[in-house]
């Protein structure tokens, strides 16, 4: 495609969202000349001035302005990183409710109007490393939100996870220093793995349940797509009879909740440290739009005290069991940034960020976020950090707010302040879509403490522990103990374990006897027993396995069997996943009877061996072809890249003369040999592969159930 035409496809798309039409994109003609930021055109960029006659180079010059404004430039590019959530990844896309079923709870139009597609912009993210930091670590992801409405902005800057460490905000620096590279030599990064955070979160017991939740399988996610999101806070929804209920925000992946498994993300950590940013951006230009629902929680203001816990607590989830959630829209992903910095690093969300209809609770954890965000965008962007193409709002912005370092609206008119004489931008009526203030009251005694339920941190904790699976239990452990074991000082691991005793005494004592802590000879509280079902990633499972956005390597040689090959990708295709040919180089590979060197008759190896390995994909194929299957296995790298899939439970097939390479010179313990119905042998390490049919599609749930004998 030229250049033109990619322009032209560009200008297109702009008009699918009102967002993207407002971000007035560079309308860059490429054969626009080179100028300066003035707008002058260049003569040359290569050579600063300078004495020069031909043979003696002289100094440079300092009048050069077309060299000293492109140094001055650079020198001046970076920003401040985020504080925590530094490294991440957006896109855009929008949402659409399913009916007007919020109304009983809500008059945003946003949450009832099903006519409405509002745009939004997506950012993902992990907290603790900095912008260069890799993707795979184990970490809580970021799930933030804007939507463009027609009565505003509206952000709901969440989590992948549903409970936070804390539970009021004044502790939020604290637990951030505490698990940001420590002080004295800024070590580690992208890991929680280190004393200080540990150190922390066993001083600060309110953090255990969150702790749990980081160091499951949701620490390691296989891909931003296949997240929940959660708003984390519990907010408040007002509607037009001026009733209010409390409310928690869901996201549920269409593909369903997928991690990858630990020895997994520390190699792709290596390996490809863009890993998640990269997968969004594929699964998007692959049209296999990332996609959710959106679900509430709600709870009638009359009965916020009707629990046991207390529904302001940002370290307790809203049992599904107890408040069911209703979902109630979708948002679909569908188009990727088109340069990082003004839409990635500049995106700037804000919990105080909502529409009419919408409000805060008493959450002491929102209401210090509601200060900070702001405060922070100020440090980071300057206090017009609104106006930034990628911040503003779709609807007109009026009002008296003026000035500040880069402002770059211009208004005219004689008036800056209200009232005025002229009457001019005045406010509105909530019943004309002003911002409704819900009337609250409120009595109580101004102290610095917390209410008597927030005293209670084990409960839940618990509830999750009983409602994993074994291997995600086991998981666990193997977590903790790989964090703890990163911690050298005694006092730091003992006393953890020790806290988890509170939670499960196998727990406890399994980690506790990896890492050298202290094993406990009985459980420092009974365990309650109870389970909630919808605690487990494995409740997410999509409910049509579905290989949709799969990354699915096909792994040749020399001689390979090209029938067998195309019509692998041919399905694969139709079931809108990706296939890859690994071959042993990058370029053409020959299948059987073809003229090595011809150029004609072989397909286009994507990869070298060693140019991609095995934990870059989800699943494998070794078609057919005697030669193919001899030089695979006379590889020393191919038979590694099968066996490190398997020990990582991914699915993996073969056809003909592949089932010998797997069987004989890969030989992988305990599989089952099994034979499809188009009788071309197909082989795997735990459920059927059929090629014809592509029962392929059982990945995602395959890959769980293999994990239980991990
Ligand atoms: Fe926060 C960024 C999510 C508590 C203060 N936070 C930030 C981002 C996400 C969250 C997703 C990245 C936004 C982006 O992509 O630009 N934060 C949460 C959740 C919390 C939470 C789900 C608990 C419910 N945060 C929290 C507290 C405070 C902050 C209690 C402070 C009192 N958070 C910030 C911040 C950041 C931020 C320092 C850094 C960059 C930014 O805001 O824009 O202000």
């Amino acid at each position: 495609m030229s250049m033109i035409d990619a322009l032209k496809q560009r200008v297109t798309a702009v008009a699918e969202s009102e967002k993207i039409a407002d971000l007035q994109y560079e309308t860059t003609n490429p054969e626009q000349y080179l100028t300066t930021d003035h707008g002058v055109k260049v003569a040359e960029t290569d050579n600063w001035l300078k004495v020069q006659d031909g043979t003696h180079t002289g100094p440079s010059l300092l009048e050069d302005q077309i060299g000293r404004e492109k140094i001055t430039r650079f020198d001046h590019e970076r920003i401040p990183e985020r504080v925590v959530h530094a490294r991440g990844a957006g896109a855009f896309g929008y949402f659409k409710v399913f009916d007007d079923s919020a109304k009983k709870y809500t008059l945003a139009p946003v949450l009832t109007d099903s006519s409405r597609t509002t745009p939004t912009f997506v950012r993902f993210s992990t907290v603790q490393g900095s912008r260069g930091s890799a993707d795979t670590v184990r970490d809580v992801r970021g799930f933030a939100v804007k939507f463009y409405t027609q009565e505003g902005n509206w952000d709901i800057v969440g989590n992948d996870i549903p409970v936070f460490f804390i539970q009021d905000a004044i502790k939020f620096p604290d637990i951030v220093h505490a698990v940001k590279p420590e002080p004295h030599n800024e070590v580690p990064q992208g890991q929680s793995a280190h004393n200080n955070f540990w150190d922390f979160v066993g001083l600060q017991p309110e953090s255990a349940y969150k702790v749990l939740w980081a160091m499951s399988d949701r620490g390691i996610p296989r891909s931003y797509r296949m997240m929940q999101g959660f708003g984390v806070n519990t907010y408040t929804l007002s509607n037009a009879q001026g009733e209010r209920f409390f409310v928690k925000f869901h996201w549920i992946p269409e593909l369903g909740v997928h991690s990858l498994v630990w020895d997994e993300a520390l190699k792709i950590g290596g390996q490809d440290p863009d890993f998640h940013r990269k997968d969004l951006q594929e699964a998007i230009d692959n049209g296999a739009y990332p996609k959710w629902t959106f679900a509430i929680q709600v709870i009638p203001e009359a009965n916020e005290h009707d629990f046991e816990f207390d529904i302001l607590d940002a370290t307790k989830v809203w049992p599904e069991e107890l408040i069911p959630l209703q979902s109630i829209g979708e948002m679909i992903l569908n188009r990727t940034i088109d340069e990082y910095f003004p839409q990635v690093e500049q995106v700037a969300f804000c919990t105080a960020n909502v529409i009419s209809g919408i409000g805060f609770s008493d959450d002491p954890l929102l209401q210090g976020r509601n200060f900070s965000y702001f405060d922070t965008q100020i440090s980071r962007l300057g206090v017009n950090w609104q106006e930034l193409p990628i911040n503003r709002p779709v609807c007109p912005v009026m009002n008296y707010q003026r000035d500040g370092q880069m402002r770059h609206r211009i208004h005219q008119g004689t008036v800056n302040y209200w009232p005025n004489r002229k009457g001019h931008f005045k406010p509105v009526p909530h019943t004309d879509g002003g911002f409704f203030d819900h009337p609250q009251k409120i009595e109580g005694i101004k102290q610095r403490a917390r209410g008597k339920k927030f005293q209670e941190h084990y409960n839940q904790a618990q509830l999750f522990y009983n409602s994993l699976s074994e291997y995600e239990r086991a998981h666990l452990v193997s977590a903790f103990s790989f964090e703890l074991s990163h911690c050298d000082d005694p006092i730091v691991y003992e006393s953890y374990t020790k806290l988890l005793n509170n939670i499960d005494f196998d727990l406890a004592k399994q980690v506790a006897i990896n890492v050298g802590g202290v094993v406990p000879e009985g459980p420092a509280r009974e365990n309650h027993g109870k389970r909630s079902p919808s605690l487990s990633q494995l409740y997410y499972a999509p409910k049509e396995p579905t290989i949709k956005s799969r990354r699915i390597a096909i792994l040749v040689a020399d001689g390979f069997d090209l029938s067998q090959v195309e019509a692998l990708r041919a399905v694969i295709k139709a079931g809108s996943a990706t296939s890859w040919i690994i071959g042993p180089r990058r370029g053409w590979v020959y299948p059987e009877g073809a003229v090595a060197g011809s150029g004609k008759g072989g397909v286009w190896a994507d990869h070298h061996y060693e140019g991609q390995r095995s934990t870059l994909f989800d699943a494998f194929i070794v078609p057919g072809g005697a030669k193919s299957a001899q030089a695979l296995a006379e590889n020393g790298r191919t038979i590694h890249w099968i066996r490190e899939a398997f020990g990582h439970c991914k699915v993996i097939g073969a056809i003909g003369e592949g089932v010998a390479f797997l069987r004989e010179a890969v030989m992988l313990p305990g599989i089952e040999y099994q034979t499809n119905s188009n009788s071309s042998q197909v082989v795997s390490s735990f459920g059927v592969v059929t090629i014809g049919k592509l029962t392929l599609a059982n990945i995602a749930v395959d890959t769980l159930k293999i994990s239980q004998d991990d």
